[in-house]
């Protein structure tokens, strides 16, 4: 049976959060739903203003499209369309997508009787962008804190905002955060190694089943987390780096603002030193 009729089984109407039955079909392999056709109207405007700025300056080489938000000067005001209030309708149009998306994913996880944990993981992700762009740029007074939409001009943003602090590496939460993304990677690795050893062993040898798995990692550090802990363990490893980088870049300014090296002087204030 393909796929497309194998997955006929599973679309189940209802589940929706707003307009009833109203938008309750698929068109092909794709659920539409309210947020669906949401989530396509933000595309288009916030795809047809980026082509529209790309227009006005005359670049379309892809890896030099800028749109950069609005001078400091505009504070949290809405700037001229040309002066930073593309960007401003560019994110007013990512937030609307990414947020359309994430209740769309909730509608069909509500379908399927599923939990909601994938909605919440892409939440964590869209608490991340919504940092760079609305919190942080409003604790700090301007739409021009936030960074610019362009595959090279968001790297020299990040660059010269880590400078702005001295050593970026010195700020705490990013060591927390990168250490969770290290981690999370770590344990995707070994999930997928040992997933990968058990199921596809040498020619000639059985499969094997998660009782040899779990007696692997027993064997090998006397403990292991279980076929549902590990996707657990890889969830929060995860979704706690990114907390972590949304934390270590809202303090960025609004809480610090000097040097983070500068920081751990608490620790040469110690009064154990005296
Ligand atoms: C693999 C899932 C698929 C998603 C992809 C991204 C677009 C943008 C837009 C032409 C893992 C699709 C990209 C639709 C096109 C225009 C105007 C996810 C996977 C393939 N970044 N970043 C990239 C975004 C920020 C940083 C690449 C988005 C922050 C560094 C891609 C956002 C900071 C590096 C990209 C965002 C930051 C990158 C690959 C939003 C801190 C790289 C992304 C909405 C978080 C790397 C040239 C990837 C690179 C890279 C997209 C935000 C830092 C263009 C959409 C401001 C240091 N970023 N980024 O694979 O090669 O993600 O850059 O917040 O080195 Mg970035
Ligand atoms: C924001 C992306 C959200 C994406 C969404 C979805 C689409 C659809 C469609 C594909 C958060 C978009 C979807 C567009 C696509 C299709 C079909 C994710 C977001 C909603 N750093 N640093 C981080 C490291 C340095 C600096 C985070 C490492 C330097 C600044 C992470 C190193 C300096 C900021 C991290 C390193 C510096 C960060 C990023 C090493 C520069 C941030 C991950 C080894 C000189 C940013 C919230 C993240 C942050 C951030 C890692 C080095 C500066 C922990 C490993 C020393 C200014 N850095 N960094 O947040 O915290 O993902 O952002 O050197 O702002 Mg750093």
């Amino acid at each position: 049976m393909s796929m497309l009729n194998f997955e006929k089984k599973y679309r189940v109407r209802g589940g929706t959060l707003v307009g009833g039955d109203l938008f309750d079909f698929w068109v092909g392999p794709f659920y539409v739903g309210f947020f669906g056709v949401l989530t396509v109207f933000f595309t288009v405007v916030g795809t047809a203003m980026i082509l529209y700025s790309t227009a006005l300056d005359g670049v379309w080489n892809v890896w030099k499209i800028n749109i950069a938000p609005p001078d400091l000067k505009y504070g949290l005001g809405l700037a001229p369309l040309k002066e930073g209030g593309i960007w401003q309708v560019v994110t007013v149009c990512a937030l609307g997508a990414f947020g359309s998306w994430a209740l769309r994913e909730v509608e069909i996880a509500r379908k399927l009787g599923m939990g909601l944990h994938v909605p919440f993981a892409f939440s964590v992700a869209i608490l991340a962008y919504f940092t760079l762009v609305v919190i942080r740029p409003v604790l700090l007074g301007a739409w021009g804190h936030g960074f610019p939409y362009g595959i090279i001009s968001h790297l020299d943003w990040v660059s010269n905002v880590g400078y702005q602090y001295l050593h970026f590496h010195y700020n705490p939460a990013h060591m927390i955060a990168v250490s969770l993304f290290f981690a999370a990677t770590f344990a995707l690795a070994l999930h997928g190694a040992l997933v990968l050893s058990a199921t596809n062993p040498m020619e000639g040898e059985p499969v094997k089943t998660a009782e040899h798995e779990n007696s692997f990692f027993r064997d090998t550090l006397g403990y292991s987390i279980g076929t549902l802990g590990i996707h657990r363990l890889g969830l929060i490893l995860a979704l706690a780096a990114v907390f972590f980088s949304a934390v270590c870049i809202v303090i960025s300014g609004p809480f610090w603002t000097r040097g983070w090296p500068e920081w751990w002087n608490w620790w040469l204030r110690l009064p154990i030193w005296s």
